[in-house]
């Protein structure tokens, strides 16, 4: 079978959309780091969109930070990759809708090649740094976004300008070689799920800038722009099974496809520094403050998403639309939403919440993602500060409950065990596991109680200030009394009835 490029790609079948622009014409206008598979099905397809219209401004070469796979794959295809939208038809027969990507022109493997990442950064024609290097990759502590300086990647990296191993190294040094050259200032712009995820990034930015050179802080500070964003699209990681598939469609090999829910949203400030793509055509809002659609996402969608994660690995449900199909747990998350996610959110012009919920309902019970719980499950320690915390502060402090936040959280805690309620072990993916699963052993590995339960809480990389607070310590008592006993299922009865809470 012959492989995808751009020898290739004029072959493929009718039904298969393909850049139908001059890519040999296109300039780099963006570097993207983290060039993962969420940013090729994402914000890789609305740039698509602006350079089909004829702004050739805007090809991506595309940053691994750590691993060669993505280049060792896409290189030999010329950048070019598929994107299969996937979904069930009206009778529930899935489906797909193939579209190949054009938009990223080259390719680079940080560890490979730290210098190429600083003088694509660096280069005249880049206007815009993205990044999608997920939660763990700021650097920061989550429970106060602040850039821990003592992070073992930004000690190396301001040990070794010429070798930055984090995000926020490759920037800095990049800017630095950029400014002494004296080519323009950036945008840079963070994609990923984080509270005011621009205003994280920049204060991490400044944080490193400040310990190299006060001044390179300054200029930054001055002249880089640095929106916040809200992205949505569900991306679950692609099998073999799914490159297999793909590449029968096509008719050639695409070693690298990415997978994707038709949902699309991207509410982005409208905040850069030299220009940008016309991403509207790709389906993006351009808004004045990205906050509120932010804490939108991510208390309603990623604080789902995470809640039902968990429940659902430990009950053995192993995707995201098998675990909504279960009666229980539908009936949770979306009581969930109802009364204790949504009243903490403000008033969005035009939203329909209840229209928004139903939605995402649909968007979970999706038969063609296979979206497997245990990926979501990854990095609770990053995740849960702004996807189920921030919503339990809002409501503790208004003197409201916390059933349905708690029995989230204490999904998680019940997760540590390594253990699901079929037996089956798994490892704890996350950068504070060993820590994490130490503390477990030592508290709810002996039994829930209120003890164990505040011995937990008071893990501060996670909770911070929320350790000690007695009206979350019981509402997570109850729930994890009940997972123990009782395991997932009865206890989504019992949270259902209301049985639930302290
Ligand atoms: C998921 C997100 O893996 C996860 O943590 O909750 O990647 C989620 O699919 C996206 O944020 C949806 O926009």
């Amino acid at each position: 079978m012959n492989r995808l490029n751009d020898h290739t790609v004029g072959a493929l079948p009718a039904a298969v959309t393909r850049p139908a622009y001059d890519r040999r014409a296109l300039n780099t206008g963006i570097v993207h780091l983290g060039i993962g598979a969420f940013m090729r099905a994402h914000m890789a397809a609305a740039t698509e969109a602006a350079i089909a219209a004829g702004d050739l401004r805007w090809g991506i070469v595309g940053v691994s930070l750590r691993q060669p796979d993505t280049r060792d794959a896409l290189q030999p295809q010329d950048g070019l990759y598929t994107l299969a939208i996937r979904d069930a038809d009206a009778q529930g027969r899935p489906r797909q809708r193939l579209q190949v990507i054009g938009a990223v022109r080259a390719l680079l493997v940080a560890p490979e090649n730290p210098a190429g990442v600083l003088e694509a950064i660096a280069a005249a024609d880049t206007r815009i740094v993205s990044l999608t290097v997920t939660e763990k990759g700021y650097c920061h502590d989550p429970a106060t976004g602040a850039l821990r300086l003592d992070h073992p990647d930004i000690a190396n990296d301001l040990a070794h300008p010429q070798a930055p191993r984090s995000a926020i190294g490759m920037l800095v040094f990049g800017l630095q070689l950029r400014l002494e050259r004296g080519h323009g200032p950036l945008t840079l712009m963070s994609l990923d799920n984080l509270p005011a995820n621009g205003r994280v990034l920049r204060g991490a930015v400044l944080r490193f800038a400040e310990a190299v050179d006060p001044a390179l802080a300054q200029r930054i500070a001055a002249d880089c722009r640095f929106p916040c964003s809200m992205v949505d699209r569900i991306v679950p990681r692609t099998t073999d099974a799914d490159r297999a598939a793909v590449s029968e469609a096509l008719g050639c090999e695409d070693r690298w496809p990415v997978l994707g829910e038709p949902f699309f949203d991207w509410a982005v400030e409208d905040d850069f520094a030299a220009g940008r793509p016309d991403w509207t055509l790709g389906g993006v809002r351009f808004v004045a403050d990205a906050e509120p659609f932010e804490r939108l996402k991510l208390r309603m969608v990623n604080g789902t998403h995470s809640s039902l994660a968990y429940l659902g690995a430990m009950a053995g449900w192993q995707t995201v639309d098998k675990a909504i199909a279960q009666a229980p747990l539908r009936e949770h998350i979306e009581a969930l939403m109802r009364d204790e996610i949504e009243p903490t959110l403000a008033d969005l012009p035009g939203l329909d919440l209840a229209a928004y919920r139903a939605n995402l309902l649909a968007r979970y019970a999706n038969p063609a993602l296979a979206h497997r719980t245990q990926q979501i499950a990854m990095d609770g320690s990053q995740k849960l500060p702004q996807r189920l915390l921030g919503t339990v502060r809002d409501r503790l402090a208004a003197g409201l409950p916390v059933p349905r936040m708690a029995l989230g959280i204490a999904a998680w805690m019940h997760y540590l065990r390594g253990v699901d309620e079929l037996g089956n072990a798994y490892a704890i993916d996350d950068p504070h596991a060993a820590d994490l699963t130490a503390l477990y052993q030592r508290t709810l590995g002996q039994g829930a109680s209120i003890e164990a339960v505040q011995a937990m809480l008071s893990y501060a990389p996670v909770f911070g200030d929320l350790a000690g607070n007695q009206a979350l310590a019981a509402a997570l008592l109850s729930a994890l009394r009940s997972l123990q006993t009782h395991g997932v299922r009865a206890t989504l009865d019992a949270v259902n009835r209301g049985e639930l809470g302290a």
